[in-house]
């Protein structure tokens, strides 16, 4: 995967240790810039679940300890954080999400990426993924989505898939009674994409469209020109309820032709 963990020491399913006395206070100072930076954003960009989950999470000060928080994590909605080097094959991501895991990156990201990374790193993952797993609804849907993933990987079907994700859990947009607001982790986690998500007239904002969103390609080296917008996480759960076995073959023949 040409990849920068230290895969070294993965289990079978990927998890490695958190090692949190290793952690340098550099890395620390450095996770705090980060938190520092996005917090003067998320009040005016981010969802209202994603402001009240990160009130409850006490995550400022330190890269937070993965045990501490799946502890809490576990009494609001049964799921837990398994620390990984980094992105893990298809298959243990899937299984975990299924069984109510979120994978989190256990490095920090170096200063001199302060702007962009390529690779999801602890600060992404923790600060743009886990508060949201706080939420019933949207925890419920990474739940269905984990298990979706292991049948799409029996049906071919993963590119369909990842599409989904790309455009709900990583920059999905939700429309609030105060305006257009992010959920998505690549949103709430960036220095420059959360304000232009809500407030640049140039992307596509388009209303939730589960077959839409599965023909879209995505850049992951850009700011999206096409967001999604739901008006809900019931709505996402709910649209994303059907077997997508008839949709995969739908848009498969699309693909092909
Ligand atoms: N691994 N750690 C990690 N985090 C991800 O978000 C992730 C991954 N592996 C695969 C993956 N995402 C996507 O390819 C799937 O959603 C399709
Ligand atoms: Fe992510």
């Amino acid at each position: 995967m040409g990849l920068r963990g230290d895969y070294s020491r993965a289990g079978a399913d990927f998890r490695v240790e958190q090692d949190w006395g290793a952690y340098a206070p550099e890395e620390h100072a450095l996770y705090r810039r980060l938190f520092e930076r996005q917090s003067k954003l998320v009040p005016r960009y981010a969802c209202p679940e994603w402001i009240e989950a990160i009130a409850g999470l006490d995550a400022a000060q330190e890269i937070p300890r993965f045990d501490l928080i799946s502890k809490k994590l576990r009494t609001r909605t049964g799921w837990e954080i398994v620390p990984v080097p980094g992105l893990i094959p298809d298959e243990a991501f899937f299984t975990h999400l299924a069984n109510r895991r979120f994978p989190v990156t256990v490095w920090l990201r170096k200063p001199e990426e302060f702007d962009y990374i390529v690779e999801p790193d602890v600060f992404h993952d923790f600060f743009g993924h886990v508060p949201l797993l706080f939420d019933r609804t949207y925890a419920d849907h990474l739940h269905e989505y984990g298990k979706g993933g292991l049948k799409a990987m029996r049906l071919d079907a993963v590119k369909l898939l990842a599409r989904l994700y790309w455009f709900t859990i990583e920059f999905g947009l939700m429309n609030t009674p105060q305006g257009v607001r992010a959920y998505g982790a690549g949103l709430l986690s960036s220095g420059g994409e959360l304000a232009y998500c809500v407030e640049d007239a140039r992307p596509r904002r388009l209303p939730f469209d589960l077959e839409r969103v599965m023909c879209t390609e995505y850049q992951i080296d850009r700011y999206q020109e096409t967001y999604f917008v739901i008006d809900s996480f019931e709505q996402l759960m709910r649209e994303t309820a059907p077997d997508f076995t008839p949709i995969y073959a739908r848009l498969r023949s699309s693909l092909v032709s």
